[in-house]
């Protein structure tokens, strides 16, 4: 359901059943229409004036924000600045720590800046070949397909998905074991002589240090790591010399070591020559609705608008400035420590589900029930909604205005087409009813074209500079940020001439192989991996809210290779339990052929004991604090 061209098109390769269907929760029964305290109906001047109490009896950090990358551009602003100014919090994270960030960390590493696709979607209809490492885009961005129609596909993904049925190489390596297999494919482009010693030498530094590493591992030693078979290394690098781009999705991202994974599949882009170029390049593709620009503007613990960094004295200056005030906090701690920090008392969520959504979530309830104050903004009483003190009813999208950021850095308006429901208020009113309580109410409109002419003001200069774009230029222009005035025409294509580090290079960034941060034993010695599937939709708050999806998908299952099934006593449709160090969950087992034996994979759209972060292991990225979604050690039972 990620916006892809700011326009939806039915039929194959178009919008997927969950966009057709995603009208149904406009006025769906369980849409929440009135504030919640402790369950109760109440006004939103009761709910308003309960919470401003409770947090101004709370030290400033001892108050917790949690935002969303579905927010728009606005409210992720808006959100940012009412943590920094109205709460005085350091304390403020959200949930594009579990999606974007070590794509993020590492494109920022590589090239000095980070933007999902530093090009237009489009030019990858002109490509030979497309290599997707740990993505599945036939079930988690349809439109997406028909851009890759013309190219060769290679798939890297331990399991056959329907993305890896259209491949004409696929790829199946263990869960975790990417950098591997990435460090084999740069030491086979070597030895093959693919590589483009002429822009190595132009446009890029730190080769030799990449290349000391990838030189021990030889395509045979990456074969015993990984599974994938030298031949097909061999055949890859051979596929991927010429008009090629190598793009990464959440399977390569989401480990302990996922901003080193994406650094190697850099490297082998970089040492391929593809980034930089018209008709090549490299890219991740994001996730959320305004992944892109929920990223850029704030609601990260170490940022401020603009993709500008808290730390610098210099971009807090300039916000300082903008937002009016002569103090601001500095950075906080990431996603997962913060919803499992025990000096948090007070927390208010938008636009998130963690109580589905969080790596190790059963420490996540323990926290939140814990917590003197839980506040949550939604539309549908979530996992996580049904556990607040205090619940806001919020609009969706088609009420109201704003403007998203695809993964090609293209900024899309939202426009309002209904009117909310009676007693349904915008995530910005309710900053607003907070902000008034706090004594700050005059520095957040409500009005979303207000809050994004403040936001083209906050983020002129930065890297994601969004200072000459107004919501009349986004009536008939298509642009991608930097737009640093309103006759510039945006910047579809990064890096053409520069990358972004002062010395114009890109960067190759010397990483070696770790593996998982938890291997398989004796105990548990199966690997699990988790993701999604095409019907629903994240945590499953609105999917599983819609009965046509209900129907196709409706209850968590495991996907297991049958030998391993049967070596458990499993057959399928029959109910398992998979156990790892932190909890057991409840599926029915899907045998499926094509499964590696040494790996499972669960969905994690389903609640309760079907949560599949009840197993994950909240490992983080040193790096990018993402925790390790992807691969963690279980077994096998009968139920
Ligand atoms: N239907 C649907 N679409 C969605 C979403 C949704 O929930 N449902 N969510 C949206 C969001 S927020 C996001 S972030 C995107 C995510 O989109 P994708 O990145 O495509 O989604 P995932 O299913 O999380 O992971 C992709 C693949 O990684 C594989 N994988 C697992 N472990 C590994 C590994 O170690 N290495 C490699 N190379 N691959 C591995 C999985 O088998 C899976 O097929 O989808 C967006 N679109
Ligand atoms: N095991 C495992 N766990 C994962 C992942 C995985 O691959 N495996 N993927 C991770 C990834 S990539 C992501 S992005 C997260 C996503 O997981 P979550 O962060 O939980 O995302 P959603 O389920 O979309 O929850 C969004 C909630 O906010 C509400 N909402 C939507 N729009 C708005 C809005 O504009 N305002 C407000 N106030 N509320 C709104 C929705 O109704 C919903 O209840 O999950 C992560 N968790
Ligand atoms: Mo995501």
């Amino acid at each position: 359901m990620s916006v892809i061209d700011g326009q939806v098109t039915p039929g194959p390769g178009g919008l997927c059943q969950k966009g057709w269907t995603a009208g149904e929760l406009l006025r769906h029964p369980g849409r929440l229409t009135t504030p919640l305290l402790h369950g109760r109906p109440v006004s939103w001047d009761e709910a308003l004036d309960f919470v401003a109490a409770r947090i101004t009896s709370c030290e400033p950090d001892e108050v917790a924000v949690f935002g969303g990358g579905g927010l728009t551009n606005e409210k992720a602003y808006a959100l940012g600045k009412f943590a920094r100014v109205a709460l005085k919090t350091s304390q403020i994270d959200y949930n594009g720590r579990f999606c974007m960030s070590s794509a993020a960390a590492a494109g920022n590493r590589a090239f000095g800046l980070d933007r999902g696709l530093p090009f237009p979607l489009t030019d990858l209809r002109g490509a030979d070949t497309v290599l997707l490492a740990g993505s599945n885009p036939a079930e988690t961005m349809p439109p997406f397909l028909r851009h890759l129609e013309g190219a060769r596909l290679i798939v890297i993904d331990p399991r056959r998905t329907p993305t890896a049925e259209r491949a004409t190489l696929h790829l199946q390596p263990a869960p975790g074991t990417d950098l591997a297999l990435a460090l084999g494919l740069l030491h086979t482009a070597v030895i093959e002589g693919v590589i483009d010693k002429e822009y190595i030498s132009s446009r890029t530094s730190g080769f030799d240090d990449a290349w000391r590493v990838a030189a021990g591992w030889w395509p045979e030693r990456a074969e015993r790591v990984t599974g994938v078979s030298a031949a097909d290394q061999r055949a890859a690098v051979h596929m991927l010399a010429g008009r090629s781009y190598v793009l990464t999705g959440r399977g390569t991202e989401q480990h302990a070591s996922g901003t080193d994974n994406v650094s190697a599949w850099i490297n082998l882009a970089l040492a391929l020559g593809l980034p930089g170029r018209t008709g090549s390049g490299y890219g991740c593709l994001t996730g959320q609705g305004n992944g892109q620009g929920g990223r850029e503007h704030g609601q990260k613990a170490d940022q401020l608008p603009g993709y500008r960094k808290i730390d610098d004295p210099v971009a807090r200056q300039h916000i300082m400035d903008v937002w009016g005030v002569d103090w601001l906090p500095g950075p906080g701690r990431s996603a997962y420590e913060l919803l499992v920090a025990d000096d948090i008392r007070a927390m208010l969520v938008f636009g998130s589900n963690p109580v589905v959504s969080a790596p190790r979530a059963s420490g996540v309830v323990d926290r939140f029930k814990a917590l003197d104050l839980l506040v949550v903004a939604d539309f549908v009483m979530s996992e996580t909604a049904a556990m607040a003190d205090v619940v806001f009813p919020v609009t969706q999208w088609a009420e109201e205005d704003g403007t998203m950021t695809n993964l090609e850095g293209r900024i899309i308006r939202r426009r309002k087409a209904l009117d909310p429901p009676a007693g349904v208020r915008s995530d910005l009113e309710l900053l607003q009813g907070l902000a008034s309580r706090l004594g700050v109410g005059e520095k957040f409109p409500v009005a979303p074209v207000e809050v994004f002419e403040e936001l083209r003001r906050a983020s002129a200069g930065g890297l994601s500079d969004y200072s000459g774009i107004t919501y009349e230029r986004l009536e008939s222009e298509q642009l991608h940020w930097p737009v640093p005035s309103v006759d510039h025409p945006g910047t579809p294509r990064l890096f053409l001439d520069r990358f972004t580090h002062p010395d114009g290079l890109a960067r190759f960034i010397p990483v070696d192989h770790r593996g998982p941060a938890e291997p398989p034993d004796e105990e548990f010695p199966l690997q699990a991996t988790t993701g999604r599937v095409l019907q629903h939709y994240q945590s499953g708050a609105q999917t599983r809210r819609i009965g046509e999806l209900m129907k196709a998908v409706p209850e968590m299952y495991v996907e297991v290779h049958p030998d391993t099934a049967a070596r458990a006593g499993l057959a399928s449709g029959e109910s398992a339990h998979v156990v790892s160090r932190r909890g057991t969950v409840t599926a029915v087992v899907r045998c499926v052929p094509s499964m590696r034996a040494d790996a499972v994979f669960l969905p994690f759209h389903f609640p309760g004991d079907g949560r599949a972060n009840l197993l994950t292991n909240p490992a983080l990225d040193p790096t990018s604090r993402m925790p390790e979604f992807k691969v963690c050690a279980v077994r096998l039972e009968r139920a």
